[in-house]
């Protein structure tokens, strides 16, 4: 388990006005939003692991995102993305397994394959709960038929 608690000024989120950080100048940052599901499992795995001074967070604004986010840094577009060593890596479970097995701090997953397997299941099928839930919420899709295939 980590220990201690680390009390952190959040950084503004960055929006159309905000110039964009000096990606890939040797900085590791997460991009992420204070409220989106997905880009709080990657927060959570950088502060669980103790990584505040080696992940810089980067606040977005989703609802007024800069263009040189997807211009520059994620194609994709969405959050959470870390930026490390040059390149980009998208996606929450990838972004999490990447933190997780490239930085030091104590280890999310499990060592026995058996139990790795399992855990791997487990986060799909939250994968596939929080999505559901999220999707509902914005009003996407029905909540029944995604809780029940
Ligand atoms: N499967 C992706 C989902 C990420 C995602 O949908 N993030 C939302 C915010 S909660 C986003 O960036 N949405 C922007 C968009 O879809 O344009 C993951 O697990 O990282």
């Amino acid at each position: 388990m980590a220990t201690g608690t680390v009390q952190e000024v959040r950084p503004p989120a960055l929006d159309v006005t905000s110039d964009p950080p000096s990606v890939f100048d040797g900085t590791t940052r997460l991009y992420m939003a204070y409220t989106c599901p997905f880009a709080q499992r990657a927060w959570i795995t950088r502060n669980y692991k103790g990584l505040q001074d080696k992940i810089q967070l980067v606040p977005i604004d989703l609802w007024k995102r800069p263009a040189w986010y997807k211009e520059k840094v994620y194609p994709e577009n969405k959050v959470p993305a870390l930026e490390h060593n040059n390149v980009v890596i998208g996606d929450s479970l990838d972004v999490v397994k990447y933190i997780d097995s490239n930085f030091e701090g104590p280890s999310l997953l499990p060592n026995d394959p058996a139990k790795r397997e399992f855990v791997e299941e487990l986060l799909a099928y939250t994968d596939k709960f929080v999505g559901g839930v999220y999707a509902c919420l914005q009003g996407m899709e029905p909540l029944v038929p995604l809780l029940i295939t």
